[in-house]
């Protein structure tokens, strides 16, 4: 993967991060006749799954939604191996992506881009790298992802330790062989639930360090039934369209019936369906109310409790894992397999950090109020900084030299979470304010780069350099976008949605909850209006405003 030679006067676009969004970024914009070049951190395209290789992580969309629309012959050419796919798969499809398109020529790889300034004699992105590139470019665009700035607890002793540590988000190439170790885990999010039946069964001890009891639901994972992908491929566009104009870009058929409205035992019927259907789709959409009302969200929270009750043996153990004090599906729900089984196993202990937190990490292990937990390696399954923090750790700055940074220290400001304002010429791929997360990321990520392609070539048609946010289209955004979320229930969790697994981030919920097909439509009237709430004008080098 060479850099492409510059041009004279330096690239059109430079992308940001070579996963699903970079990778497309960078073939619909070429596309467009546009030189662009493709910084990488990573030393492979993937992003998300080039780095999360840890054990048991897979995709918690189905694998035949999640993946690209945008290429008829791709959709049909690809296999899918199983209801969700595993890294390995969707690695090989991503780098499958990569050669059949011809993308690696534009890609440069081990490459992290420390700064991005916007030079307003020029009106030119001037982009700078760990590697010493320095390149300008009309155009920067952000696709560094959601979930990819990863955080490690910062606990006392942690260099003192003996053995090995790893966080899931950067998981070794060459895998860990954990045969015979004795193992920590910290956290059970997606990545801890996904990765702590698997560890179990090769641990020879696995004591798992739970911060927050969580909500998970069963994947049902299976191979996937030739005849099954076959129907979808007869009519794929069905299913993409089915999934454009539901909530979360996910095809499901959108719930009609309130929770209460339901009685009891036809309640627990559901419950009991979508249980043994599985999935995230499964009992998240059994009612259209259960994010917005409290009691509604008590009985799908009541019911999986149960669940949890059901499945584990030792009551004690039972009653920790059981989820209290947030309600279902406040913070990402995950997906599993065998997961509450894997307490019932003879080599895992559940510790409960509520009850007796982390002290330090000495050189044996990790020292509780209540105990030592000696271990050979500690997984730190803790996760990200989610959502600004992929942004904030590039040195980004706007007009005037103003760092994005400073702009953002209340939380992050943008237009339809694809633009800031005071940064002209700046995209951003599923950012905040976006539904990004709460989302089917590919089909999120195809429609802003869909958007963004459209909107340069309005550009290059009317001869415009420049485009900008406005400030007062970006207050307006800002406030619809927390006065949709203050009318739910996301923010009575501490979850990565709302900043609160950072310490010292600011607590404001980070997508935009109003679903994709209403986003969609939002960003479609925008552009048809000729980008309202945006200035366009000749020379990005004058300050609109
Ligand atoms: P998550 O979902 O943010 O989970 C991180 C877990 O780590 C969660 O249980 C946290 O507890 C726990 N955590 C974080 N810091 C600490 C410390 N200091 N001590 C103990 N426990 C801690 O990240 P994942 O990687 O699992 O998943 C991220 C997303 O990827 C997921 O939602 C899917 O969208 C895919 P907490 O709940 O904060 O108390």
């Amino acid at each position: 993967m060479n850099a492409p030679t510059d041009r004279a006067g330096g690239l059109d676009v430079v992308v940001v991060g070579a996963g699903f969004g970079g990778l497309y970024a960078l073939h619909r914009l070429r596309g467009l006749g546009l030189s662009v070049r493709v910084y990488e951190a990573g030393s492979g395209v993937g992003g998300t799954w080039f780095w999360n290789r840890y054990p048991g992580a897979r995709c918690d969309v189905e694998s035949l939604e999640y993946s690209y629309s945008f290429s008829p012959e791709l959709e049909q050419e690809w296999d899918w191996s199983e209801r969700y796919a595993p890294q390995p798969e969707i690695l090989r499809y991503i780098n499958h992506v990569a050669d059949r398109f011809d993308l690696r020529r534009d890609i440069q790889v081990d490459t992290r881009v420390t700064a991005a300034a916007f030079d307003e004699t020029s009106g030119r992105w001037r982009i700078t790298t760990d590697r010493g590139d320095d390149v300008s470019a009309r155009f920067c665009v952000m696709a560094t992802g959601c979930l990819s700035a990863v955080t490690t607890p910062d606990i006392q002793g942690l260099s003192s330790f003996r053995g090995d540590w790893f966080h899931t988000g950067q998981w070794p190439h060459e895998g860990v062989d954990f045969s015979g170790q004795r193992v920590g885990v910290v956290g059970t999010g997606s990545s801890g639930i996904q990765s702590i039946p698997v560890i179990a069964q090769q641990a020879s001890h696995v004591v798992v360090f739970q911060r927050t009891p969580n909500f998970s639901l069963p994947a049902r994972n299976e191979p996937l039934a030739p005849a099954t992908q076959a129907e979808v491929k007869a009519d794929y566009g069905a299913l993409r369209d089915a999934a454009r104009s539901s909530f979360s870009a996910i095809a499901v058929a959108p719930p009609t019936e309130m929770a209460m409205e339901v009685e009891p035992d036809e309640r627990q019927r559901r419950y009991e369906a979508a249980w043994a259907r599985g999935g995230l789709m499964s009992v998240t959409t059994t009612f259209r109310d259960l994010i917005l009302d409290e009691a509604a969200n008590d009985t799908a929270a009541d019911f999986i409790r149960s669940k949890i009750r059901e499945t584990v043996d030792d009551p004690e153990v039972a009653r920790v894992l059981t989820p209290t004090d947030h309600p279902f599906a406040t913070k990402r729900p995950c997906l599993d397999t065998g997961y509450f089984e894997t307490f019932n196993r003879d080599n895992v202990t559940l510790v409960d950090l509520r009850q007796t937190p982390i002290t330090e990490i000495v050189p044996s292990g990790i020292r509780t109020t209540a105990a030592v937990h000696e271990l050979d390696c500690i997984v730190f399954a803790t996760g990200f900084d989610a959502m600004t923090g992929p942004l904030l750790r590039v040195d980004i700055r706007g007009r005037g030299r103003r760092p994005l940074s400073d702009k953002w220290s209340a939380g992050p400001r943008t237009y339809l979470g694809i633009a800031t304002a005071g940064f002209p010429n700046l995209f951003i791929l599923t950012g905040p304010g976006s539904p990004s997360v709460l989302s089917n990321m590919v089909m999120a990520i195809e429609q802003h780069v869909d958007w963004i392609a459209d909107c340069m070539s309005f550009m290059a048609a009317n001869e415009l350099d420049a485009i900008e946010a406005t400030v007062e289209a970006e207050d307006t955004w800002v406030d619809h976008v927390n006065q949709l979320a203050n009318a739910t229930l996301f923010p009575r969790a501490n979850s990565w949605y709302m900043g609160a697994n950072v310490p010292g981030k600011p607590r404001v919920f980070l997508p935009y909850v109003g679903g994709f097909p209403q986003y969609r439509s939002t960003c479609d009237d925008v552009a048809a209006d000729g980008y309202r709430g945006f200035r366009l004008t000749v020379s990005p080098a004058a300050d609109p405003r």
